[in-house]
């Protein structure tokens, strides 16, 4: 294993020893919850009929006492009763795209926004980027938490951002080319959409000046990981975030260990429950991640069930940061299909089309019914070059399938199709197609 970095954004915090930390957990908890309860009606109601006072707290270990927050409680409360001070005190407002109803709505203060920058600039630090690194962020920018979030991080490290956005791929490929940036930061499938681009355009991308490239905001695999390093030619590291919580940098790999995100302790409570029955687990435990803000002025989250499905560690890291880890995100728990009976991530779908020779990382999941039943079709792609005739298309699909049933253990209809045929991401890849 590599050696510890030389550089750290803020040492001293990244290397607190686990008791410290500990202390600093609960008095920030403290604080939080009585922020939330004196200035937020939903959480004075809610803790109320749980019973519980911000007063009652006395180790971190009694936080199991406070009621949940979910993403209903947020749009019950639209736009602005979530927030802790009026919204003429704030200083940005963000919210999530809403497929469904009315959108979530986050809050920041200046405080907050400038948190935010050093979390970010301490995630950058963490994935090896440097002050002084040209930073190309392909992030979109806008309410959603990408852009903006990886921008104020990367300028408060000391880097020149690139505030390019999602979209226009092929000048992304020439303001790569000509800029020569160390860091790409981007969506994984929006990564792999530019390397593909690249090649199109002859562009021979892995050979260029990109060192780094951290990447987030969607479930991704491990095989998906070796052939971002490969095609981009950079070390693609893991970067998780929810705008609920705050956007990117909640958690962030290190680029010496690349093995489980650190997740920043000095400001976020992070849990992990049976989503079922709703108890903590003990550490090293799969269940779902709940996460507390300890610092957040705008919009304190309590207990706020993120739906993603992870484990968490406390092992020491080669890199000598103390910060747990989340260990990668699979998916959440409303991404995840049942296919006759059986559970599956479209990431586990994706670790095993990238691991077939001949087939391109592009793939569309189509859920429909089979009488009462739900069923599932996959359609991939071959990749450039390969025999694209009926016969080689349905000998390759019929490969996959096998594949599938083996590793997976679901049956599912697949079709082949040729290069460019499945839509490529912008930002956040469209996995799944429902027509239930
Ligand atoms: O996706 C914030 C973000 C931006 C994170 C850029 C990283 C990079 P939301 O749009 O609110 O915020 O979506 C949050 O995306 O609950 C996860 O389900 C998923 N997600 C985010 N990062 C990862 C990751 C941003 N590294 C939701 N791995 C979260 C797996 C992720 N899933």
């Amino acid at each position: 294993m590599s050696e510890a970095p030389d550089f750290m954004f803020d040492r001293e915090t990244e290397t607190m020893p686990r008791k410290a930390l500990a202390e600093l957990q609960a008095e920030r908890l403290r604080w939080s919850l009585e922020r939330a309860y004196e200035h937020v009606p939903h959480y004075r109601q809610a803790f109320d009929a749980a019973g519980v006072k911000p007063g009652r707290l006395r180790t971190i270990a009694d936080i199991r006492h406070f009621p949940f927050t979910v993403k209903t409680d947020l749009r019950d409360n639209y736009p602005f009763a979530m927030f802790a001070q009026p919204v003429n005190t704030l200083a940005r407002i963000h919210a999530s795209s809403g497929t469904t109803g009315k959108p979530t709505v986050v809050g920041y203060t200046k405080a907050d926004v400038e948190r935010w920058g050093d979390l970010m600039a301490r995630s950058l630090a963490c994935i090896g980027a440097r002050p002084g690194d040209i930073v190309h962020n392909a992030y979109g920018y806008g309410l959603f938490t990408g852009g903006l979030g990886a921008h104020y991080g990367a300028e408060r490290l000391g880097c020149a951002v690139v505030p390019v956005s999602g979209g226009g791929t092929e000048r992304q490929v020439t303001l790569i080319e000509d800029f020569r940036p160390r860091i790409l930061c981007s969506t994984p499938s929006y990564a792999l959409n530019i390397a593909e681009v690249a090649t199109q355009m002859g562009v021979d991308i892995a050979a260029g000046s990109l060192a780094r490239g951290i990447f987030g905001a969607e479930p991704w695999s491990e095989q998906m990981r070796a052939e971002l390093d490969r095609a981009l030619g950079l070390k693609s590291v893991d970067v998780y975030g929810l705008s609920e919580i705050m956007g990117p940098g909640v958690a962030v790999e290190c680029d010496t260990a690349r093995a489980g995100l650190h997740g920043w302790e000095d400001c976020f409570l992070f849990e992990i429950i049976d989503p079922e029955t709703l108890e903590p687990l003990p550490m090293g435990e799969e269940g779902e991640l709940v996460i507390t803000t300890l610092t957040k002025e705008a919009m304190p989250m309590i207990r706020y069930r993120t739906r993603d499905i992870t484990r968490l560690t406390d092992e020491p890291c080669a890199c000598g940061r103390t910060h747990l880890r989340i260990l990668r995100v699979t998916g959440r728990d409303d991404d995840m299909l049942i296919i006759r009976g059986v559970n599956v991530y479209p990431s586990q779908i994706e670790a095993v089309i990238i691991g077939l020779e001949g087939l391109a990382p592009y793939y569309q999941i189509r859920l429909f019914k089979e009488g009462h039943l739900d069923a599932m079709a996959l359609e991939v792609e071959v990749q450039p070059g390969v025999p694209t005739d009926e016969q080689s298309l349905c000998a390759r699909a019929a490969e996959l399938r096998h594949h599938i049933k083996s590793v997976i253990g679901v049956t599912c209809e697949v079709v082949a199709k040729g290069p460019g045929e499945i839509p490529r991401s912008q930002g956040k890849a469209v996995r799944v197609v429902d027509e239930r």
